[in-house]
């Protein structure tokens, strides 16, 4: 994925585009911040002391999308938002932009928010594409806890009943509290994504909403959409593009435009930046927010099942 030369009948509306691109609001369109060192503190402090609904070890996240839309470079940025340590954390290696994913097992990376480990465990996996792409069964067993971080993923088969990683009787700790379906927002804004991660993503969609788990849509790499944003993320809330970006990418995975989080991981950098770290920190807060939604809807149907009994 990356930028896209425009074809032919796209250039009429790419004069357009360049236009809106610079055209910010005269007000945020979506209301976080203020982006200072005191917010971002405040921030680290209620995500480490939010209490988890019921009885669970662990929120677990995962995320699955399209190669190289930055799922892995996520689980670092939230590494080094939540470390606040003044230095950026790379628990795993990101490479180049490629054709191959270059992710291929199921990943787990646990949280650490000031050296004290967090309730949230976000979990990483190969890439959705044409070819060597994760298959939609093993989406569907890691979501139902079927699969043992570690696992290597295959892009010919599912994984079989009788590997070591397979779990017969997952718990609730072992399934997954929410499911995030990564983008990327430097693709065209007509093509988002292939074919295939559309089918994965609609089916895993279709499956997750009887059940209740919450999903969400992160759209990575929102610094490369304009040379303006690199420095100051705290513009994109302002960017008539980024919001109409956001309409498509609603439009396209079929969730409404508040389960969108827009997000800017680290890549060249050498320091935190603390817009970024604070961009991060909302998008963590987000996420066990809609996982603690999920335990206590759980918990409330548990009661009113045995109420009923
Ligand atoms: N500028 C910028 N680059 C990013 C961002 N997120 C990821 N990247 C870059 O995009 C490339 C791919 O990132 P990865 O994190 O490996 O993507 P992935 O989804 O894990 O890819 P696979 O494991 O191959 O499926 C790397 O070169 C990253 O540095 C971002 O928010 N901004
Ligand atoms: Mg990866």
């Amino acid at each position: 994925m990356g930028n896209t030369v425009p074809k032919e009948d796209e250039l009429e509306s790419e004069q357009s585009f360049l236009g809106r691109l610079k055209r910010l609001f005269a007000s945020p369109w979506r209301g976080i911040g203020p982006w200072n060192q005191k917010e971002k503190k405040k921030l680290l402090s209620s995500i480490l002391n939010m209490n988890i609904e019921g009885d669970v070890k662990q929120i677990n996240c995962l995320l699955i999308g399209q190669i190289s839309s930055g799922k892995t470079s996520f689980c670092n940025a939230a590494a080094t938002a939540l470390a606040d340590s003044g230095e950026i954390k790379s628990p795993f290696t990101v490479y180049q932009e490629g054709e191959g994913t270059t992710t291929k097992k199921l990943d787990i990376c646990n949280l650490y928010a000031r050296d004290k480990s967090m309730k949230l465990a976000v979990y990483d996996c190969r890439g959705i594409h044409d070819i060597d792409s994760i298959r939609l069964e093993d989406v569907l067993r890691i979501v139902d806890g079927h699969i043992k971080p570690g696992y290597i993923l295959k892009s010919d088969e599912p994984i079989s009943e009788s590997d070591d990683k397979y779990r017969r009787n997952p718990t609730l700790n072992d399934k997954m509290h929410c499911v995030i379906y990564v983008m990327d927002a430097t693709a065209s804004r007509r093509l988002l994504a292939t074919e295939t991660t559309k089918a994965i993503f609609s089916e895993v969609r279709r499956i997750l909403s009887g059940k209740h788990v919450p999903q969400l849509v992160l759209v990575n790499k929102v610094d490369r959409m304009h040379v303006n944003f690199k420095n100051n993320l705290e513009v994109v809330f302002y960017s008539d593009y980024l919001k109409s970006f956001l309409g498509n990418v609603a439009s396209f995975t079929n969730l409404d435009e508040r389960n969108i989080l827009v997000q800017s991981n680290y890549c060249t950098e050498k320091n935190p930046d603390l817009k970024r770290d604070f961009l991060t920190l909302n998008n963590l807060r987000e996420i066990m927010q809609r996982a603690n939604d999920y335990f206590t809807y759980i918990v409330k149907t548990q009661n009113y099942d045995e109420e009923r009994d």
